[in-house]
C-alpha cells in the first residue's frame, strides 16, 4: 500500500535550514517529525497531496520540486519578502521569477532558496483542479428559503441561538424574506412543526433550536430522544435538510456558553450545516453522479 512521496534535499547551513523551515512553515507547509541523530538533522514538511510524475521526451523546463498552491501571488509576497530579509534585496530579481502562464493553464514562478534548491510554486487555474473528487456543498444561501422553527422554552437560549442562525443566513446572502420563522411552545413540538414546513417543498432547509436543561426535565431523556428521532424522521422522509440546533445541557450555564458565550453559537452553526446540505442536496438531485465527477475532476 502506497502512503506518501518524500523529496529530500540537502541544505548547505544549519542557517539556511532553520532560515528554510520558518520560510515553509510561513507558507502554509505542516510541520511534520523530523529526525536528528550524530551525523545531522532532517526537517520534514508535509502537503495534502503528492505526484509522482515520470516523463519522457522533452522534460518540461521546470525545477524537479514543484509546490502547487492556492493564491500563488501572496506566495510570490511571502518568498519576495523572505529573500529580502535572509539575503540581499538584489538577488531578488536573479533568484526568484515573476509569475508566468505555463501552456498546462496554470501560473508558475520559480525560486532559488538555497545553492542546489530550486523550486516551483504553481497554481491551477482550475480551482479544482488536483483536489479529491468530492461533492461538497457551497456556503451560499443566496436565492434559497429556510425555515426556523425555535423553541420558546429557555428562551433566554433560543433567541440566542435564533440570533445565530439568522446572522449565518444573513451573512450568506440570504435574502431577509426568505426566512421564515416559526416559534413553538417547547422542544417537544418542533418535529411536528418542522415536518409540515419540509413537507410544504417551500425550503431548501430547516434549522431546528431548542434547548433541553436536565436539571429541570425529569423526563429528559424521553423528550430528548423523541426530539431527535422526529427531526431526523422528518429528515430522511421528506428529503429535506433539517439541521440540529437542540442543545442538551446539564445545566443553564453551560447551555449559556454554546449560545454565544464561550463555546460559539450552535444557531450559528446549525444554520450553517443547513445551508450546506441545501447546497448538496440540490448538486446531488439536479446532476447525475459521473457528471458531478467530471465537472470536479
Ligand atoms: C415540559 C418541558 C420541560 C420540563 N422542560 C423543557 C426543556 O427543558 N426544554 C424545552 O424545550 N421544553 C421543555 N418542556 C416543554 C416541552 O417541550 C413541551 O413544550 C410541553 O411538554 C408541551 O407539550
Amino acid at each position: 500500500m502506497i502512503k506518501g512521496l518524500t523529496t529530500v534535499a540537502q541544505v548547505a547551513s544549519e542557517q539556511a535550514f532553520t532560515q528554510l523551515g520558518d520560510l515553509f512553515r510561513a507558507l502554509g507547509f505542516e510541520q511534520g517529525k523530523g529526525w536528528i541523530d550524530a551525523g545531522g538533522r532532517g526537517a520534514a514538511f508535509l502537503a495534502p497531496v503528492g505526484n509522482l510524475e515520470f516523463v519522457t521526451g522533452r522534460m518540461p523546463a521546470v525545477p524537479s520540486l514543484l509546490v502547487e498552491v492556492t493564491q500563488l501571488d501572496s506566495i510570490h509576497a511571502g518568498v519576495k519578502a523572505w529573500i529580502v530579509a535572509h539575503q540581499r534585496s538584489e538577488d531578488v530579481a536573479a533568484k526568484l521569477s515573476e509569475p508566468v502562464l505555463t501552456h498546462w493553464n496554470s501560473r508558475l514562478f520559480t525560486v532559488e532558496l538555497a545553492p542546489a534548491l530550486r523550486v516551483g510554486f504553481w497554481e491551477s487555474e482550475n480551482p479544482l483542479h488536483n483536489r479529491p473528487i468530492a461533492v461538497e456543498g457551497d456556503l451560499s444561501a443566496a436565492g434559497k428559503r429556510f425555515a426556523i422553527v425555535v423553541a420558546r422554552w429557555n428562551a433566554v437560549i433560543t433567541d440566542r441561538l435564533l440570533q445565530g442562525a439568522l446572522d449565518a443566513l444573513h451573512r450568506s446572502g440570504c435574502a431577509k424574506s426568505d426566512i421564515e420563522i416559526v416559534r413553538v411552545p417547547g422542544a417537544w413540538e418542533i418535529p411536528s412543526a418542522a415536518r409540515t414546513l419540509a413537507e410544504s417543498k417551500r425550503f431548501a432547509g430547516i434549522i431546528t433550536l431548542g434547548v433541553l436543561l436536565r436539571g429541570e426535565t425529569a423526563h429528559y431523556e424521553a423528550i430528548y430522544n423523541e426530539v431527535a428521532r422526529g427531526i431526523g424522521q422528518s429528515q430522511q422522509e421528506t428529503g429535506v435538510p433539517h439541521a440540529f440546533g437542540v442543545l442538551t445541557c446539564e445545566t443553564l450555564e453551560q447551555a449559556l456558553d454554546r449560545a454565544g458565550l464561550k463555546a460559539g453559537n450552535k444557531g450559528f452553526e446549525a444554520a450553517i450545516a443547513a445551508i450546506e446540505m441545501a447546497s448538496i442536496q440540490q448538486k446531488l438531485t439536479s446532476q447525475p453522479q459521473h457528471e458531478l465527477a467530471e465537472a470536479n475532476s
